[in-house]
């Protein structure tokens, strides 16, 4: 029985290898069922999301109110295209606006899409508003980034694999060293359009620039009349522990860049938040997206941010965090390095001794928990903001014998 079970799951992982592009090297589990911090693979064995989609699936896998937005557009309308208006994408404007309290929403599908739309946008106000010459803008950014995957957003990467044989790249990207203020404060010009930062890097092993210093680029860039924009796609909607990451430093970005969990894992949302001076850049013809708006997402982006906020999941990543990582921190193995991270974002990493954090997430994927590792040496804890004390104590136990059985 369980070698009939598990050729359906090799059938379909051979399908994936000989019809699909190789660019990913995932755990070999094939999900086909999830419902809030549980999935279960083809096999009908059952695991605890440990990873939630990178975070797009905050609410929980098929929040029940997220689905039926969803199932009710799907029956009305699902495209119209921004050629036409739509009866959602006011309404979801206006949440949004109204819970993050900036004066204006720009929506698009992929985090990427967001980042080049808030890099436009940083550009075309560098010109039309703070008087920079023509092509002469530069945007600062930092080491360790991690923004997306289009050739504009990984030529100013600083990891070799994101960028190498995808060249040449587009100019106008200054990368700084990730939390030093002396390079940040040396590296700003008259044609200095704004700075583009991860409030705590997800990619790069959640990673935060230090205390003190979000403030004080902030600082920095009103001194030197540039934009501040976060990138809170992955950092942002409740994963830290608040609705934005930068908000634990008093920031708020003139541009927000948020995807993910937008639209809690349904369908790709992503936007740009900011003030009418900056948003006001853009004119008819600028800049768009053929799905950008559509009534589907906008009505499926709508119902997730409200669970959100009226489920009080964004309480629920500060409190069962907190809890977590005290957890965490009691177990002892001279194969962890460090414990950090905010709210249910937490990042383990081992030392060198360990032989890499893929065999640890190969082991607790045996007993039922899925996650995942960022770089080689450090696995990452962010599951569903749903998620219970009690669940998260099943987790636990999981970790703990883990370190108990590999060191
Ligand atoms: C993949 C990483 C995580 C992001 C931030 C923009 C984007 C992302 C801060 C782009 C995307 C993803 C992409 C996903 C894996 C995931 C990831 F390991 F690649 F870096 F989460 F840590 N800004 N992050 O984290 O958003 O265009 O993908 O919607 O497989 O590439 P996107």
């Amino acid at each position: 029985m369980d070698s009939v079970k598990s050729s359906a799951a090799d059938k379909l992982i051979g399908l994936e290898d000989d019809f699909g592009a190789h660019n990913y090297h995932p755990l070999d589990v094939v999900i086909s069922k999830a419902e809030g911090v549980w999935v279960w693979d083809v096999q009908g064995d059952k695991y605890l999301d440990f990873l939630a989609a990178y975070s797009a699936v905050n609410q929980g896998h098929g929040h029940p109110k997220i689905r039926q937005a969803l199932i009710d557009q799907a029956h009305k309308v699902t495209l119209t295209s921004r050629a036409f208006r739509n009866d959602q994408l006011g309404p979801l404007y206006e949440t949004v606006c109204k819970l993050t309290g900036y004066d204006k929403m720009l929506p698009m599908n992929s985090g990427a899409e967001a980042v080049e739309t808030a890099i436009k946008a940083a550009r075309k106000w560098g010109y039309t508003v703070k008087g920079v010459a023509e092509d002469k803008a530069e945007i600062l950014v930092f080491t360790g980034n991690f923004h997306g995957r289009t050739t504009t957003i990984v030529g100013f990467s600083d990891d070799d694999q994101y960028k190498q044989g995808f060249g040449p790249f587009t100019p106008g990207f200054k990368l700084l060293p990730y939390g030093d203020l002396e390079a940040a404060k040396a590296a700003f010009n008259e044609n200095t359009v704004g700075v583009l930062i991860e409030p705590i890097q997800g990619e790069s092993g959640i990673i935060g620039p230090g205390e003190g210093y979000l403030k004080a680029l902030d600082g920095l860039c009103k001194q030197h009349n540039a934009l501040m924009i976060t990138d809170e796609i992955q950092s942002g909607l409740g994963r830290t522990g608040k609705l934005f990451a930068s908000w634990h430093e008093d920031v708020r970005g003139d541009i927000v860049v948020i995807g993910k969990a937008l639209s809690g894992g349904f369908y790709p949302v992503s936007a740009i938040l900011a003030n009418n001076e900056v948003m006001d850049v853009f004119k008819p013809g600028d800049h768009g997206s053929t799905f950008g708006g559509n009534p589907l997402g906008c009505a499926v982006a709508k119902a997730a941010v409200e669970v959100l906020v009226d489920e009080g999941m964004v309480e629920n990543s500060a409190k069962l965090g907190a809890y977590f990582l005290e957890k965490l921190n009691t177990i002892k193995s001279d194969k962890i390095r460090e414990i950090r991270g905010k709210g249910l974002w937490i990042g383990l990493q081992l030392t060198d001794a360990a032989g890499g954090a893929r065999k640890y997430c190969e082991a607790l994927k045996q007993k039922g928990l899925l996650c995942k590792e960022t770089h080689v040496d450090t696995i990452r804890f962010a599951p569903p903001l749903v998620i219970t004390q009690e669940e998260l104590d099943w987790a636990f136990e999981r970790i703990e014998q883990v370190f108990q059985e590999l060191g």
